[in-house]
């Protein structure tokens, strides 16, 4: 997959990739999930066929307990990776684009938060994908800056950060906002 090393700053390096982020080996990767945390479709639907059934019965577990009502957008959770070559999955839910209201402080949280949650887990690497850019319609220019920006303006121990970009358009415009 094509690669450029985009930002080395404070021992954070943030790398821009193209490819399948369930081929990722990092200790956690991240799920653009919605907030029944039960799946769908898109990286969400990938990230559970991929990891097998342990994710979804976490995630059940979760919705039996701390989170009855369901995961509140621009929050981040935790479960199991499963079979996926990965420590973590941390769920997070992004927000559906609207052109009348500035949703951008809840995607930014979403990246603060998954940051939050990978480093209480003490996890050196993270896979990110574009969150909402893709069902939830958000504008990728918009959603590649608010990411970028948003890691880079994070305090955390984590040092190794990717995105993981499925299509062209999107990887381009991280390429840019980078
Ligand atoms: N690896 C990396 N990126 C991917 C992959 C993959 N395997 N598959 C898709 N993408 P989306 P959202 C990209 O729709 O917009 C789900 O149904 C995709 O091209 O997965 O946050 C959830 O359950 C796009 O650039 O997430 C929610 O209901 C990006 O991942 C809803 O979709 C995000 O697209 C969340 O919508």
């Amino acid at each position: 997959p094509a690669e450029s090393r985009a930002c080395l700053n404070a021992g954070m390096a943030v790398t821009i990739l193209k490819g399948d982020i369930t081929h990722q080996s990092a200790d956690a990767i991240v799920n653009a999930a919605n907030s029944s945390l039960l799946g769908g479709g898109g990286v969400d639907g990938a990230i559970h066929r991929a990891g097998g059934g342990a994710i979804l019965a976490a995630c059940q577990e979760l919705r039996r307990g701390r989170y009855g009502r369901g995961l509140p957008t621009g929050q981040a959770v935790a479960t199991t990776a499963g079979r996926l070559d990965a420590r973590w999955v941390i769920h997070t839910v992004g927000p559906v684009y609207s052109a009348e209201e500035d949703r951008s402080a809840l995607l930014a949280s979403c990246y603060r938060e998954s940051l939050r949650v990978a480093d209480e887990l003490g996890a050196a690497s993270i896979a990110f994908p574009a969150v909402s850019a893709g069902v939830y319609g958000w504008p990728a220019e918009s959603a590649a800056d608010i990411a970028v920006r948003t890691v880079r303006a994070t305090a955390t121990a984590v040092g190794d950060i990717r995105f993981v970009l499925f299509n062209d358009e999107v990887l381009a415009a991280f390429e840019r906002a980078a």
